[in-house]
């Protein structure tokens, strides 16, 4: 897979995106990941790529030239599936990262400011994403949530120690509680069923106690 990101601060992504398991995916060459910095793309002579909101309006949004023309340079003959990220988008979710590990170009604009001009939207992008109910100052950190979340995802990235099943939301629940040794720290101690060697009642305890926590802390998921 290649995965494009066009954002005003490319810096940001270094220490994501070439360390641990980013970096070794792409030492493997599963993914290609490549960081563009947005004023590269601006026609504009001090290299300016926001402008004030027409109708006014606090903060700036940033213009289309350089956007419509990374995304067009970036892509060139490729089909890709372009990605904005902004606060109003729809929520990104495992089901949604599943998806797009099976593409193999993707593009991803990081939106800032008060927001972008809406004809980027209708001119060049497929989906704007948001990654859950709050705030962020852009769209770097969302960005690099979903390069993580999509890329651990391609066959290979993961060594069967970081295997992909039974974790949270693959089967609607939550994942069941983890221990290692010591059995007994500062006289906290764990379940019995976990040193029983009963592989059955160990794989049932799991079960219930993963049902428990997600009927407790996300019902909302619970399939
Ligand atoms: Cl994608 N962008 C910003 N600025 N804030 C967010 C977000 C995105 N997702 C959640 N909050």
């Amino acid at each position: 897979m290649r995965i494009d990101i066009i954002t005003i601060f490319p810096k940001m992504f270094d220490p994501i995106v070439n360390e641990s398991i980013l970096k070794r995916a792409q030492e493997k060459g599963l993914v290609e990941i490549r960081v563009h910095d947005l004023r590269d793309y601006t026609e504009e002579k001090h290299r300016k790529v926001d402008d004030r909101p027409f109708g006014g309006g606090p903060g700036m949004v940033l213009t289309p030239q350089p956007i419509v023309d990374a995304v067009k340079k970036i892509k060139g003959r490729r089909k890709c599936k372009v990605l904005l990220t902004c606060p109003g988008g729809k929520t990104f979710k495992q089901s949604q990262a599943k998806h797009l590990s099976n593409e193999k170009n993707l593009v991803i604009i990081c939106g800032h400011y008060e927001g972008i001009d809406e004809r980027v939207k209708d001119l060049v992008v497929d989906e704007c994403v948001s990654i859950g109910d709050y705030v962020l100052t852009g769209g770097e950190i969302p960005a690099m949530v979903m390069v993580d979340a999509v890329v651990r995802l391609i066959p290979g990235v993961l060594g069967k120690e970081e295997s992909l099943e039974a974790e949270s939301f693959e089967q609607g629940l939550l994942e069941y509680p983890q221990y290692t040794r010591p059995a007994n720290f500062r006289g906290k101690t764990i379940p019995d069923v976990l040193l029983s060697g009963n592989h059955e009642a160990i794989k049932k305890w799991r079960h219930q106690q993963a049902v428990a926590k997600t009927k407790k802390i996300r019902p909302d998921i619970i399939q």
